[in-house]
């Protein structure tokens, strides 16, 4: 039994579409799932958790109830790739044959690689936080309503990251929350990040420059995190155009965006992947360039598109008809066009909908511009956007907006 049609290595976004949407081409139990953890996290809604609009609760989902049960869940994490193998093996040591392969892996996050951080985000009373994983989410929040009077930093790490608006998101939420609690005069808000920008593309960049100034909200660019010392309550930055100049900042809040990178199973399979250690597939066809019999979704794809779950959305149905054409012997038609979306909450109640392609323009949705702070947009990503999620997507069923957007724009030749 430890052979197979399909594997598929993790079940989080990615994973879990993509097995859903094989279900109905396979038998019961010839595609194969392998992934460690207990609970499948919705992670978009940690930025809300963190500015206490959600609870972590509402977040997660018992794997076994979101993983399909026409597939074999693996409970185990891949620890070698062999694709000359055509296998993996995974921590307990045996090894997984299979016909087809889809990596999921999405990234880790590397807390570790920036001195005094584990710590920090450790032990209580640090004013620490960050909203990237599940272990200390719950801490921001905390901090939030503790806050007294101070410096309050965040920042955006000098790594490829997953929602590349989530770093300054919680920034914005904070400023509202303090300015609604009445102490907003009391507080220095700062937003270091290691991108030469603020945001990539310019028409959400130059929105987003208004909020800031609008708001007094420091933005230092090319600067960034490379130590944490709790008990002083310092951070340390670097100038990354002048890699010799450090600065000391002192703060109390911290909200940091850890450096991330693919699994580390991945990265030392330099077949599998590019210098950067992300899965080497082609930007149209997300089919491996090697191994045709390979395919990468999600946040661990070398494709340059930013990682997010609304890319997964728009990828999933074409790895689904691509990958369906190398089993069928057919040619590839499928084509990404590089989607993504991130929605910008800028405060309570208002947020930007960014929607862009490959090519940093905006791919937008909705018929109107959507560079403006919206209450709808601030809807959908906190009412709309879980269930949909969790019932469409995770079933197979959402292939993203592109369908609405021809819709909404007439565009009825396709
Ligand atoms: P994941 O969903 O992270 O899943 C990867 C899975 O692989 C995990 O379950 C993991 O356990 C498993 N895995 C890892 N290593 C192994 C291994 N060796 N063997 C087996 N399994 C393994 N996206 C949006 O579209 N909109 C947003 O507003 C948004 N906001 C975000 C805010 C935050 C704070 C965060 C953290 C993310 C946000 N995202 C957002 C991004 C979105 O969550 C990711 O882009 C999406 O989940 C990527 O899906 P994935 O399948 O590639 O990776
Ligand atoms: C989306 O498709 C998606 O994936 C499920 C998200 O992830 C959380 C999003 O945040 C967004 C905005 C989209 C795009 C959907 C619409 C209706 C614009």
């Amino acid at each position: 039994n430890r052979k197979c049609r399909l594997l598929v290595v993790g079940g989080g976004s990615g994973g879990c579409t993509m097995a859903a949407k094989f279900g109905k081409h396979f038998n019961k139990g010839e595609i194969f799932i392998v992934e460690p953890s207990d609970t499948h996290y919705y992670q978009p809604l940690f930025t809300l958790v963190g500015g206490g609009i959600k609870k972590l609760a509402d977040c997660g989902k018992p794997m076994k109830s979101v993983l399909p049960d026409t597939a074999k869940w693996i409970k185990d994490s891949v620890t070698e790739f062999n694709p000359q193998r055509n296998s993996v093996t995974v921590s307990r040591g045996d090894e997984i044959t299979y016909d087809f392969m889809i990596v999921a892996t999405g990234l880790q996050l590397n807390y570790d690689k920036i001195p005094g951080l584990v710590e920090a985000l450790n032990v209580p009373n640090t004013g620490v936080c960050s909203n990237y994983s599940y272990k200390y989410v719950n801490r921001t929040y905390e901090i939030l309503k503790q806050f007294k009077s101070g410096n309050a930093i965040f920042t955006y790490p000098n790594s490829p990251v997953k929602c590349p608006g989530a770093p300054q998101k919680i920034c914005y939420i904070a400023e509202d929350f303090f300015t609604r609690n009445g102490i907003r005069d009391k507080v220095n808000i700062t937003y270091n990040t290691s991108l030469p920008v603020l945001f990539g593309v310019k028409k959400y960049a130059d929105a987003l420059w208004k909020v800031v100034e609008k708001r007094n909200i420091n933005v230092n660019l090319r600067c960034n995190l490379v130590e944490v010392k709790h008990k002083e309550k310092v951070a340390v930055f670097q100038n990354l155009d002048v890699p010799e100049q450090l600065t000391e900042m002192e703060y109390s809040m911290l909200h940091v965006t850890p450096p991330m990178s693919t699994p580390d199973s991945l990265k030392k399979c330099t077949d599998l992947v590019n210098d950067l250690g992300f899965v080497n597939v082609n930007k149209d066809t997300l089919q491996h360039f090697k191994y045709p019999n390979v395919f990468a979704i999600g946040d661990c794809s070398a494709t340059p598109n930013s990682k997010t779950a609304a890319s997964v959305a728009a990828q999933s149905n074409i790895v689904y008809e691509n990958m369906k054409a190398v089993m069928e012997n057919q040619p590839l038609k499928g084509k990404y066009n590089g989607y993504a979306s991130c929605p910008l909450v800028t405060g309570y109640g208002k947020c930007i909908l960014a929607e862009f392609d490959y090519d940093l323009n905006p791919l937008e949705t909705f018929p109107i511009s959507q560079d403006k702070e919206m209450w709808l947009m601030y809807t959908m990503k906190k009412d709309f956007m879980p269930p949909l999620y969790w019932h469409l997507m995770l079933n197979g069923k959402w292939n993203g907006p592109g369908a609405v957007r021809d819709l909404l724009h007439f565009n009825f030749s396709k």
